[in-house]
């Protein structure tokens, strides 16, 4: 059975993005592949963090992938930091890894260009995703489309360690969401939806109110045309909102135009504005009741445990390869 993989930060509170890009992905895979989900701790520390907020969403990102739909019984659920060979793997990546590709990630250049504080390991997070990814032989990674040069990084990763070691490593492929592969900000359409937002006002948080979810829905940019059809480059607020309505329903854009081709866009946005809040809901009420139980640390000591078998026995033969140790 082929494995894929994906990870969200604790960073900051999981939005509707997080749920198209990734969430949603792995629950639509997870009957038909080996599906690992876990919670990359290290990437959050990437940027300052509270250590006892980031504490609580450590385990809040788990009680949110189980009630969006994620099956314990089907998914290898597991915390990044708690499993050592994680690191380890990284550094030997990072000594494989040129400085100029690593200068070459858009969303370093990005970030770097914003704040002159900046961490060592903004730069070197991409190398420590490829360790993630290629430690348990992952074929697919389930991600936005801001992730795809980072999968492919370790893409490039793996293909040239094994050019030099012999062939240890799978080559990942991202899988990049049909409709959806970046949901916009409601306020700023053509800027990503992000938690790491100052404000919200145009964030969908998965744990937002539904009052709060009406409001923000209801007040996003639009146009002054009216019409509702899919144009990125001219109606970015609508299109984006076209997007979210056509992944929530499992509809095609051209579906959803048609749908809504007689309606104006106060119409439409309530109609958005319910369908976001009937998915949310439901996935809230599940939340709750999870956070709640003991199931969270029994799943994650299970994830450890055998995610700590898998890699370990790759970071062995990593080691032989590359004539680190006494093995
Ligand atoms: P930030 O929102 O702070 O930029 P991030 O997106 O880098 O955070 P995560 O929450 O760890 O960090 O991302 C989890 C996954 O969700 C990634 O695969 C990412 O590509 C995807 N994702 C996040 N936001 C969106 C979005 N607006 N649209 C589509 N996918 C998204
Ligand atoms: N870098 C990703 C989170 C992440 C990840 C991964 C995703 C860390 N390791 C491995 C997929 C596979 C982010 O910032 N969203």
């Amino acid at each position: 059975m082929k494995r894929i993989l994906t990870g969200l930060k604790p960073s900051g509170e999981l939005t509707l993005g997080s749920y198209v890009g990734a969430i949603k992905q792995i629950i639509e895979m997870q009957d038909k592949y080996d599906s690992f989900l876990f919670v990359p701790d290290l990437h959050a520390i990437t940027v300052p963090q509270d250590s006892k907020m980031l504490k609580e969403r450590i385990i809040k990102n788990v009680a949110l992938y189980l009630a969006c739909g994620v099956d314990y019984n089907k998914n290898t659920i597991y915390i990044q930091s708690e499993n050592l060979y994680h690191t380890n793997l990284s550094w030997i990546l990072e000594c494989n890894t040129y400085f100029g590709e690593a200068s070459r990630m858009t969303q370093y250049k990005d970030k770097a260009s914003k704040n002159e504080n900046i961490s060592v390991g903004l730069f070197t997070y991409p190398i420590l995703m490829a360790a993630d990814i290629l430690i348990y032989d992952a074929n697919y990674v389930p991600v936005g489309i801001d992730q795809k040069q980072h999968v492919e990084l370790a893409r490039d990763i793996a293909r040239r360690f094994n050019n030099k070691y012999g062939d240890v490593f799978v080559v990942p492929e991202p899988i990049i969401p049909k409709s959806g592969e970046k949901i916009m900000d409601l306020q700023n359409p053509t800027k990503k939806m992000s938690k790491s937002d100052e404000t919200y006002k145009g964030v969908i948080l998965l744990l937002d109110d539904e009052k709060t979810i009406r409001k923000k829905i209801m007040s996003a940019v639009t146009d002054s045309e009216n019409k509702i059809y899919y144009d990125k480059e001219n109606k970015p607020g609508i299109s984006n909102l076209i997007v979210i309505y056509a992944t929530l329903s499992n509809l095609s854009i051209e579906d959803v135009e048609n749908k809504f081709k007689n309606n104006n866009y106060g119409e439409f946005k309530k109609s958005v504005a319910d369908l976001v809040v009937e998915t949310l809901m439901t996935i809230q009420e599940k939340y709750y009741k999870i956070l709640n139980s003991d199931i969270i640390n029994k799943i994650l000591d299970e994830g450890k445990y055998k995610t700590e078998k898998i890699a370990r026995k790759k970071y062995n033969e990593v080691l032989k390869c590359v004539g680190l140790g006494r093995n």
